[in-house]
């Protein structure tokens, strides 16, 4: 029900172990048979610097062949998911939609209840999400960037190293109802939890939740065979689509979708209870498109829109 979009239905084509629950969210099992310190730039904020990294996982699933080496420049994203209390504040300053429901899957009330403020936000579409970013005068994230930032420079499959380690993370533990439930383990919620919670389970940048809780809307378009040809310096995802990609796992996942390679793809419309986002930033990449537009005679307020877009 008002899980989905308020714009459109949900788009389930090709989505690997998944299965829609009662109120329209997704949730996704493993597919068979396959199986330093950051400097803060903005409030809220980590830095990732410059430099090569591995990006996609030979082991992994078929859309995440090859592992391939990727450059990005200087950026910092977000350490936490967005809140509801900060997406509230868009809200309220009539910049963003409110999401479609304001309960999650198992709470009545959720966004906009105290309790639950610093909690993710859930129920956003894909524009959502760049309504908020061009609020806040950031973008989201690309996917090369999404993935740098959850696994660092040394091809780990989860935040925190090669292995999946349950204390780390809000996934489908044995709160979770769904059948591949792990029953052997308890992370206390069978919903989103705050996202400053799990810190053991940060990054190699120290960004929280990379692994599970929400998944995370990525800017790029879905292409399953991206890997095998996309640009080595700052890849953009394909030129058009028709699905949008989040990452990270969530609170229906287990272990296989919660790892920093797996993609998984959705109808830019739809607005589920285990999807929210994060932003990156804005402040190193604007300050060298300013230089860039310095250089080439730009005005600052067009790198300024093209720095917004999502
Ligand atoms: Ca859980
Ligand atoms: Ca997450």
């Amino acid at each position: 029900m008002g899980t989905i979009s308020r714009r459109a239905g949900l788009t389930l084509q090709g989505l690997l172990g998944c299965v829609v629950m009662a109120t329209g969210a997704v949730a996704c099992s493993s597919p068979q048979p396959d199986t330093s310190a950051a400097a803060s730039v903005g409030a809220g904020m980590v830095n990732v610097p410059a430099g090569w990294f591995v990006m996609g996982d030979d082991q992994g699933q078929p859309d995440a062949r090859p592992a391939h080496r990727v450059y990005l420049d200087t950026f910092a994203i977000d350490r936490f998911e967005v809140s509801n209390a900060h997406y509230g504040t868009c809200v309220a300053s009539g910049a963003c939609l409110a999401p479609e429901r304001t309960g999650s899957e198992t709470r009545q009330d959720y966004f906009g209840d105290q309790a639950f403020a610093s909690y993710p936000v859930i129920g956003v579409t894909y524009a959502d999400a760049v309504a908020f970013c061009k609020w806040r005068k950031a973008r989201v994230p690309t996917e090369a960037e999404w993935e740098k930032a959850a696994r660092g420079t040394d091809q780990r499959i989860y935040p925190w190293g090669q292995q999946f380690d349950p204390t780390r993370l809000n996934y489908c533990d044995r709160n979770c109802d769904l059948p591949w439930r792990d029953t052997q383990h308890d992370d206390g919620y069978a919903d989103t939890s705050p996202i400053d919670a799990f810190a053991s389970g940060a990054s190699p940048y120290g960004v929280l939740n990379m692994a599970g809780n929400v998944w995370e809307w990525v800017a790029d378009w879905y292409d399953a065979s991206y890997y095998a040809h996309s640009p080595a310096r700052n890849p953009q995802g394909p030129a058009s689509g028709t699905q949008r990609i989040t990452r990270g796992g969530g609170i229906f996942d287990d272990h296989v979708f919660t790892t920093s390679t797996m993609r998984r793809r959705f109808t830019p419309d739809v607005a589920s209870t285990s999807v929210g986002f994060r932003l990156l930033a804005w402040v190193p990449l604007f300050q060298r498109r300013s230089t860039m537009a310095l250089r080439h005679g730009v005005t600052s307020r067009s790198a300024r829109r093209t720095n917004c877009q999502g």
